[in-house]
């Protein structure tokens, strides 16, 4: 498959697309210093970083790829809900888009980016899941900045609630030394103590954090001092903030994940989750975006 992808839509060594380890291709678009890797199954960004630096879009030594399972890397897109269905369990947590192949339906490259756009739409398997008709598009845009748009479209005639999260990794000199700058006096759900609070100052790391940070369209900064860097997160589209840092105990219990994994990461995440949904009437159409990129923290 990634023979004739890559006769398709592989650019000089801008855009190449690769065999995968699930057997599905992985695409990796290059622009001067800018890196990514793509995989087609989840419609995933893997990582993304400069050459010059650590990476920033964080893809772990332990990450798995295994076929019906989600990818613990990178971006994964939470769609068409965030966290566990709201009232049936047997239905896949954080949806079903990032569990499922997506088509390669366009590249480009110019001075400034590479950029790739995937597709999903229904098919028997999602409609067993979930009972509506809808287009997916998703754009990879990849140079100084990454940028990574997932658009829905509602191509049925009944209407639907849209929940889902651009569930992005970074990469963090130490976790304990980093601050999130942007959420000040938002308000949060949080999903351990399952109380409200309401968040004063920086965001800091002693234990294990999840928390929806609700009705909020902040950019946030992760201000990291020991890679003496910034790395921001800015977004569209979105009304709910997810952060999160597994800590030491439940870290151990993710197979896909390091015992000191969560030392060198966090979850910043462009949602919409909790009360934050879109009622997408037949035919509308809804972005969700982030743009990320890294400063000198001067
Ligand atoms: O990012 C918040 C969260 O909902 C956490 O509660 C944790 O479950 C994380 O997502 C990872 O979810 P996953 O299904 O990828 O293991």
């Amino acid at each position: 498959m990634s023979a004739e992808l890559q006769e398709r839509f592989g650019i000089d060594q801008r855009i190449q697309i690769v065999p995968g380890p699930t057997d599905s291709p992985h695409v990796l678009l290059r622009t001067g210093r800018a890196e990514a890797a793509i995989s087609l199954y989840g419609g995933q960004v893997l990582r993304y970083g400069y050459d010059d630096q650590p990476q920033i879009v964080w893809q772990g030594e332990h990450v798995q790829f295994v076929a019906g399972k989600a990818i613990r890397a990178g971006i994964p897109l939470c769609w068409p809900w965030f966290g566990p269905h709201p009232y049936n369990s047997q239905k896949p947590a954080h949806g079903f888009a990032r569990l499922q192949l997506w088509e390669l339906l366009e590249s480009g490259a110019d001075g400034e980016a590479a950029w790739l756009k995937l597709g999903l739409s229904d098919n028997e398997a999602t409609r067993s899941i979930w009972p509506y008709a809808f287009q997916l598009e998703l754009l990879v845009r990849v140079g100084e900045q990454l940028e990574v748009v997932l658009t829905t479209t509602n191509t049925g005639d009944r209407a639907f609630d849209l929940g889902g999260a651009l569930h992005s990794y970074f990469a963090v000199g130490a976790i304990e030394q980093i601050r999130i700058d942007g959420l000040d006096g938002a308000t949060y759900y949080d999903q351990l103590s399952k109380n409200q609070a309401l968040q004063t100052g920086p965001i800091r790391f002693r234990e294990e954090l999840d928390r929806i940070y609700l009705d909020t369209t902040a950019a946030c900064t992760i201000v990291d001092p020991t890679w003496q860097r910034k790395i921001q997160v800015a977004k569209q589209g979105s009304h709910s903030t997810v952060v999160w840092n597994p800590w030491i105990e439940k870290a151990k219990h993710l197979a896909d994940f390091g015992d000191d994994d969560y030392l060198g990461m966090v979850c910043i995440e462009t949602a919409n989750a909790g009360p934050d949904l879109i009622r997408l009437e037949p035919s509308a159409r809804h972005t969700l975006g982030t743009t990320i990129w890294t400063e000198a923290l001067a």
